[in-house]
């Protein structure tokens, strides 16, 4: 196994930049530079080039083979964190022959070691990529070991079910009936909590962003004004002039549960010129991401067509503006009138977006499936578990326990346990330098 380092800080001025070496050639570049450190202690060291010149003061902590995040001899230097003094203990230790970690190289190193199954190691990848709250808690809970946890008693239930469906096979002679039917509930118990593990996935996954709020109307409804009044601040351009917003704008919108971000965008209408077809052009293409639209039509007007289409089509509200100058209209059911100084209103509204975030919530003992391998693998074992009720009810018990045993292949797989050398280089490719 070669030595390798990378810098586990992300680039760029801090006060610290750390620079992870592991591998048999540890112990041999600390002798060369005199340097002898009690395991897992913290110390204080000139860290010198091979010409001895001194390149910083580090603080230098040594994990010995195989207590160590790799499973091998782990060096770990805390630098000043500037990225040319990185750069030059690098080349340093590059010209001693210790070669630039590829990316996730090192956690690869730790599932190879045996140190952790692959499942817990995509939740690395998973938790430094989490972009909400909930999509990190269930990277958590992944990487303290809930997943596997989770699959062992289903794990038991494919043991036993193939050993049962087997037996069938060995008596199916003396028996009339053909058997099996018994089994039947635990197959289904197996399917309802592979479907439980990949709908938390799946909502988890839905909101891996901050959900968008995207506002879209007529020109001149009140689009960038109802944005200006939610965010409590005069962002956005707003005139009486049809044709005021072109691009669309991404405004992050604090609510009491977290950050949705507003999309406020160019109004659809009758295009006049070419620069009115272009805008509308960009406001449909951002229709396409929208977690939630909100079509903007004044108070008072008749619903065109193409606006009760819009808010008719998944997830939409029907927001009725102005109503200060409209005194005497009463807003339809299910539609929200609001006009920008109207503060409960605009609350009412604003609680409402925000109820996007608590759709992704995760129950306290809930466990998501990470990535999208893990999400395969539970496929395939979805898959084998169907054909597997299919042959049981066919009184085909030979063929049933084939399946029963390549669904639990397949849950192995997803926990690592198998895991053939490609799957490792497609999982670590998508991780940075230096995990
Ligand atoms: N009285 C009153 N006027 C409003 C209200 N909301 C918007 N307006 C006015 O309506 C006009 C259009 O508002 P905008 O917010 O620019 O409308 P828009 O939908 O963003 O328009 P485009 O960007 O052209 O598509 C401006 O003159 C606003 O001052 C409101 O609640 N009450
Ligand atoms: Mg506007």
């Amino acid at each position: 196994m070669t030595t390798i380092c990378a810098p586990t800080t992300a680039p760029g001025r801090s006060a610290i930049s750390v620079v992870r070496v592991s591998g048999p050639e540890v112990g041999r570049i600390l002798s060369d530079r005199s340097i002898v450190l009690a395991e897992r202690r913290a110390t204080l060291v000139a860290w010198k080039a091979r010409d001895a010149r001194v390149l910083d003061q580090a603080l230098a902590v040594r994990f010995q083979a195989p207590r160590s995040y790799t499973g091998e001899d782990v060096l770990e230097l805390s630098l000043h964190g500037n990225p040319l003094l990185v750069r030059e203990v690098l080349e340093d230790l590059h010209a001693d022959g210790i070669r630039l970690a590829l990316p996730g190289e090192f956690t690869r190193r730790a599932v190879e070691a045996g140190r952790i199954p692959l499942s817990r190691a995509e939740s690395v990848g998973a938790l430094i990529h989490a972009e909400t709250s909930q999509s990190l808690e269930a990277a958590r809970r992944v990487l303290a070991g809930g997943l596997e946890e989770r699959l062992e008693p289903l794990r038991k239930t494919l043991v036993d079910l193939s050993a049962r469906l087997e037996l069938e096979v060995d008596f199916a002679e003396e028996d009339a009936v053909p058997g099996g039917q018994e089994l039947l509930p635990w197959v289904e118990d197996g399917l309802l909590e592979l479907d439980r593990l990949l709908a938390a996935q799946e909502r988890i996954r839905s909101r891996g962003h901050a959900p968008r709020v995207v506002l879209v109307g007529s020109p001149n409804a009140g689009k960038s004004s109802l944005a200006n009044a939610l965010l409590g601040e005069d962002r956005l351009l707003v005139s009486a002039i049809a044709g005021t917003t072109r691009d669309w704008i991404e405004i992050p919108l604090p609510t009491p549960r977290g950050t949705v971000v507003l999309v406020d965008t160019a109004g659809l209408g009758d295009a006049t010129d070419e620069l009115d077809h272009l805008a509308q052009e960009r406001t449909h293409r951002i229709l396409k991401a929208a977690d939630l639209r909100l079509v903007v039509v004044e108070a008072g007007r008749e619903i065109k067509a193409a606006e009760r289409h819009l808010a008719e089509g998944g997830a939409s509200l029907l927001v009725r503006t102005k109503t200060d100058l409209h005194p005497r209209w009463e807003a339809p059911q299910g539609q929200w009138p609001v006009h920008v100084a109207d503060r409960n209103a605009l609350a009412a509204l604003c609680e409402r977006l925000s109820e996007l975030l608590d759709s992704s919530q995760l129950a306290p003992d809930e466990i998501a499936l990470v990535g999208e391998r893990q999400r395969q693998e539970a496929c395939r074992a979805q898959r084998e578990l169907e054909s597997c009720r299919g042959a049981i009810a066919q009184g085909r018990p030979e063929i049933a326990a084939w399946h029963a045993r390549q669904a639990r292949c397949a849950l192995e797989e997803l926990l690592g346990e198998i895991t053939p050398d490609e799957v490792l280089g497609a999982v670590f490719s998508s991780f940075c330098i230096g995990k």
